[in-house]
């Protein structure tokens, strides 16, 4: 298969530099096919592979590669500390070494070498490219129905759980442009296996890069052990769920600490002078601005720290807007309950101000925060167009 034309011109600056970060675990009958195969692909790029010490010598068939030490590189660490650890250490690398477009991808051949150059080509327009199984003209070769099933529905899973509008979401075969990888904060990322990569797609999404998705055929390893384990799935499936969570459990502690504000402001504004001649009505109206201003620093400096602001005061608006409709919803829930359904006790006042309106105000004000207000808009990048490296020795 062809891939997407790459700029090789000698009249075109050679500014890009692209590296393929590829980590090992026992790969010494794959590496030197997956070697082969990409520098040929992708003349212009160079390869580091992170090996943990693999007991079959795979970094030795490295080191024996006539390219070793001009275009292959070889990161050793002292054991096997997960495919989340072994990426970390060489994007590090990469990013220390100056390079401006990195792709990872797995040594046992699954994905496709001839698509690198593609991966690499769509960072002309995107932040992140996805080597994609579920896109048109994507797909798996010699997978049994039941392995077919578990990662369709493991996407799916992903999907909606975290929104992050990509197909593939478990991808392994990937291109980030530097900044890209700067911007995700992919070094503080915390997973080790599968959910490493879940993880970046979804940080990539939440920062508002663009991720475009590559098509892709995946073919299942025909050599080697898989070290895709029951351990490495249950990481991926929880942490999802708490990624999910913890934005869901941040929004809430910070509405709970900015009610905590609004009652004591609002008895403090009753209680002291000089606050204390004024109407009530003055008090409740400060308290409740003082407290969605509470709010909005809370959510703005920690729910949703990862997402870049460049409008300040079109995201507080917004935030002001959406709080006072939100906070609207106990007073509508309160007239539709007492005065159209005739629930005129006490109790029921309680129960649909301060429960029913209290939770759909939260559930309204969460969506359209997210939505709305912390909502990343695509960073402008200044270089925009094919310009890899061009080869400083004969290919
Ligand atoms: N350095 C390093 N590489 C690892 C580690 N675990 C896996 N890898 C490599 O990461 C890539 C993906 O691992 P695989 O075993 O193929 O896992 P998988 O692709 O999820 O599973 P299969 O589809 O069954 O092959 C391969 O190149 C492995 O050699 C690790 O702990 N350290
Ligand atoms: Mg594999």
């Amino acid at each position: 298969m062809s891939a997407e034309p790459i700029a090789q011109s000698l009249d075109e600056p050679a500014t890009e530099r692209c590296l393929v970060v590829v980590p090992t675990y026992d790969e010494a009958e794959n590496i030197d096919r997956l070697l082969d195969a990409v520098l040929a692909a992708a003349p212009y790029a160079d390869v580091l592979v992170v090996d943990d010490n693999s007991p079959d010598g795979t970094a030795r068939l490295v080191t024996r590669r006539r390219e070793f030490g001009e275009r292959v590189w070889l990161l050793e660490r002292p054991g096997k500390a997960g495919l989340g650890a072994a990426y970390r250490a060489g994007f590090a690398w990469a990013l220390e070494r100056g390079y401006d477009r990195i792709a990872q991808m797995d040594a046992d051949l699954s994905h496709p070498p001839e698509r690198v150059p593609a991966l690499f080509a769509a960072l002309d327009d995107a932040d992140v490219s996805v080597g994609s199984r579920y896109v048109d003209g994507g797909g798996v070769a010699n997978w049994a129905w039941r392995r077919r099933l578990l990662s369709w529905a493991g996407n799916l899973y992903v999907r909606l759980v975290l929104g992050t509008g990509v197909h593939d979401n478990t991808a392994g075969f990937k291109a980030f442009r530097r900044e890209a990888l700067e911007d995700i904060g992919v070094l503080e990322s915390e997973s080790n296996g599968y959910s490493f990569q879940i993880e970046n797609t979804w940080r990539a999404a939440q920062a508002g890069l663009s991720v475009v998705e590559v098509p892709i055929t995946f073919t299942d390893r025909t050599e080697g052990q898989s070290k895709m384990s029951g351990s490495i799935a249950t990481e991926a499936l929880t942490r999802v769920l708490v990624w999910r969570f913890s934005e869901v459990l941040m929004f809430l502690a910070v509405g709970g600490f900015g009610y905590i504000v609004d009652v004591v402001a609002f008895n403090a504004f009753r209680l002291v002078e000089p606050f204390k001649a004024l109407d009530p009505a003055y008090a409740r109206t400060a308290a409740v601005v003082l407290a969605i201003l509470v709010n909005y620093i809370g959510n703005r400096a920690w729910t949703w720290r990862n997402v870049p602001s460049d409008d300040r005061r079109r995201e507080l608006a917004l935030f002001f807007l959406f709080s006072v409709i939100g906070f609207g919803f106990s007073l509508a829930c309160l007239l539709i309950s007492h005065d159209v359904l005739g629930y005129t006790s006490a109790l029921a006042d309680n129960i649909s101000a301060n429960v029913v309106g209290l939770a759909l105000g939260a559930v309204f004000r969460f969506w359209t925060y997210k939505k709305y207000v912390f909502h990343a808009q695509a960073p402008v990048r200044e270089v925009r167009r094919a310009s890899v490296k061009v080869p400083s020795r004969p290919a």
